[in-house]
């Protein structure tokens, strides 16, 4: 019998790819999707029109994770053998503008998919991956992160996602459920959703290559991130599941560049130069004497994380995880895709 894996947030970036994972793996998959009024499906798309057998092993749900009877009855339905728990209001700048909406969806829903679990009677059977984040260090205590370094949130996402973290700890002592949180750093790809800093900035950069826009505006330049590839970081969530004992793991590349060095390396593959001048709020990157790169105040944070990078060495030593995919790598793919697009 094919395993059933059931992922809420299958619609988004990492969705797709942990589709895609599993559905090579052998996997029946099951995704969450909820209604809008435009498409956002796309980034499933590809698989669900796909005419050979993998569509059959592909299917979709409606269902919101702040809606606790539906989540318990698509469980109960299932009955899969992996739930991954990947629905969330994820973008943090927005997380300040709709804080009582992300702690429903971020922090409960995690909750309500642990309570079917038990309440249906699932607890030996069904596993729980929890997509915890690095934004959960928030004002780091520690330079480098791993799984020992204590949480300082300091966004309503990251307090959000703090909760998650600890009510799948809870379940798995209380309940003996195998829950499991992977506490992953940025990871991006093409499928990136737009308005995320590096999808911001390799869109944008394309455009101005092709003379289709002007300037890119964007805010603090200066916090740094550990950014590895999606595809990456969805395979190390199956293998968290796939580990004898349920735990909780970092996942990161243990590099770190600033989102000014990101923009040079972006600008560096496109061939374009780009000069730096003045300083805060005015400061400017000019290509060929032009101001192409402003900064605007409404994309800064009323607090911002400054500085993460994160140490994986747990998953290496017990899961034999590793990133694959380079910074250099991943930006040539997000600019190849963009190229076709325009
Ligand atoms: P994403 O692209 O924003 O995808 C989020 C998914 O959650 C989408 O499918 C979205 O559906 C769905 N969703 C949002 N609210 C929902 C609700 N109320 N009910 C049901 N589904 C809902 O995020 P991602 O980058 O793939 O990240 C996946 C998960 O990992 C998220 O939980 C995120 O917080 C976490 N995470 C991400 C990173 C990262 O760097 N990417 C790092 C650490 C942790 P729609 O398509 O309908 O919006
Ligand atoms: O910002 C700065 C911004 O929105 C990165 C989510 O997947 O990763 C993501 O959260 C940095 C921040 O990612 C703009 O202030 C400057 O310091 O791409 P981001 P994030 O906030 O790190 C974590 C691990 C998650 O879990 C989240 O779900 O870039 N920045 N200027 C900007 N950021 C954005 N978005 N837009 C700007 O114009």
């Amino acid at each position: 019998m094919k395993k059933k894996a059931l992922i809420f947030g299958v619609t988004g970036q990492d969705g797709s790819y942990l589709s895609e994972i599993l559905l090579k793996k052998g996997y029946v998959v099951h995704g969450v999707k909820r209604r809008s009024s435009s498409i956002n499906t796309q980034r499933v798309d590809h698989i669900y029109q796909d005419p050979h057998e993998i569509k059959r092993n592909f299917i979709l749900h409606y269902g919101d994770i702040t809606d606790s009877t539906v989540v318990s009855k698509i469980i109960k339905e299932i009955s899969p053998d992996e739930i991954y728990n990947l629905a969330a209001q994820s973008h943090v700048a927005v997380s300040f503008e709709v804080p009582e909406y992300t702690a429903n969806a971020d922090a409960l829903g995690a909750l309500r998919i642990l309570e079917a679990i038990r309440f249906h009677k699932l607890a030996k059977k069904t596993k729980f991956y929890q997509a915890g984040t690095s934004e959960m260090f928030g004002k780091i205590r520690e330079k480098i992160q791993n799984e020992n370094t204590p949480f300082n949130p300091i966004s309503p996402y990251g307090v959000a996602k703090q909760y998650a973290h600890w009510i799948t700890i809870n379940y798995r002592k209380a309940y003996g459920i195998f829950a499991s949180n992977g506490i992953l750093f940025n990871h991006e790809s093409p499928r990136r959703g737009e308005t995320f800093v590096t999808k911001k900035i390799v869109a944008a950069l394309c455009k101005i290559k092709l003379k289709k826009q002007k300037t890119l505006f964007l805010g603090n330049l200066y916090a740094k991130r550990d950014w590895g590839h999606a595809k990456d970081y969805c395979e190390a969530m199956w293998k968290i599941l796939q580990h004898k004992k349920p735990d909780d793991f970092v996942i990161a590349t243990g590099k770190q560049y600033s989102i000014k060095e990101f923009i040079e390396i972006v600008s560096s593959q496109l061939n374009m130069k780009i000069q730096w001048r003045g300083k805060g709020i005015n400061e400017k990157g000019y290509h060929d004497g032009k101001p192409i790169i402003a900064c605007d105040k409404k994309y800064f944070r009323p607090l911002d994380v400054e500085d993460l990078i994160g140490n994986a060495s747990k998953a290496a030593k017990i899961l034999k995880w590793k990133p694959k995919i380079n910074l250099k790598q991943l930006v040539k793919e997000m600019i190849q895709y963009e190229m076709d697009l325009n």
